[in-house]
């Protein structure tokens, strides 16, 4: 018997991250802080100039995560690497439109037991996102710009996140893209289940309090 994640808490507060995001580079540390101040899931996303490059060394960490989210109950995530996600056997697998088909990624690991998520930019998107029922969650965004993205795709501002709450209300959402403490509330109130950041967190002087002002657990 597989668990079932219930995604509409899960995706809270979802926490991205890789080495490159963490100033000291020192991920596990960050992790560990961030579960304490109550995120609700994290995604391992090891890539860019300052990502770890072998294989070896990204497993590694990936298992180290992975160990801190299993003893706090919360979903590990993989971005993009299948191959890993199967290997460590992980809650989920975020993948983007551009990355391996969805089709070919949901036939591979849910029977599994490893969930999916896939990134949406546009209605259209979102639209054939509907009609694909193995699908988990959808990621939608970059809500607003963001700097820790290099490739990504054009903002959407909060209309698309109006517009995918009112034609697919139980499908799982998660905003994406410049979100901050600032900005959380007036995310929320699109109606979308949760909000996953990179750097309000990884670059948060006071962890804990951003947490709890992005909506995590108490
Ligand atoms: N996908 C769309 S925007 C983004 C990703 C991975 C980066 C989000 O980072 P931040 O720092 O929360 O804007
Ligand atoms: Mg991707």
């Amino acid at each position: 018997m597989t668990k079932r994640i219930n995604w509409q808490e899960a995706l809270k507060v979802y926490l991205i991250g890789g080495t490159q995001d963490v100033v000291d580079g020192n991920l596990v540390t960050l992790l560990s802080e961030a579960i304490q101040g109550g995120i609700t899931c994290f995604q391992l996303r090891e890539k860019g100039p300052r990502a770890l490059e072998k294989r070896a060394d990204v497993e590694e960490l990936a298992k180290e995560c992975q160990e801190l989210c299993r003893r706090a109950s919360i979903p590990f995530i993989i971005n993009d690497d299948v191959a890993l996600a199967v290997k460590l056997k992980a809650d989920a697998v975020h993948v983007g439109q551009s990355d391996r088909g969805i089709i070919a990624t949901l036939n591979e690991v849910k029977p599994l037991g490893i969930d999916v998520g896939l990134s949406i930019n546009t209605l259209d998107q979102f639209k054939k996102a509907l009609t694909i029922s193995e699908l988990d969650y959808v990621g939608i965004g970059p809500v607003f710009k963001t700097q820790s993205k290099a490739d990504a795709q054009p903002v959407v501002g909060m209309k698309l996140l109006k517009e995918a709450v009112q034609l697919g209300p139980k499908l799982p959402k998660v905003a994406i893209g410049g979100i901050t403490v600032d900005n959380v509330a007036a995310v929320k109130a699109t109606g979308v289940d949760g909000v996953a950041v990179i750097s309000a967190i990884t670059m948060s002087p006071r962890i804990s309090r951003t947490i709890l002002a992005l909506g995590g657990k108490s």
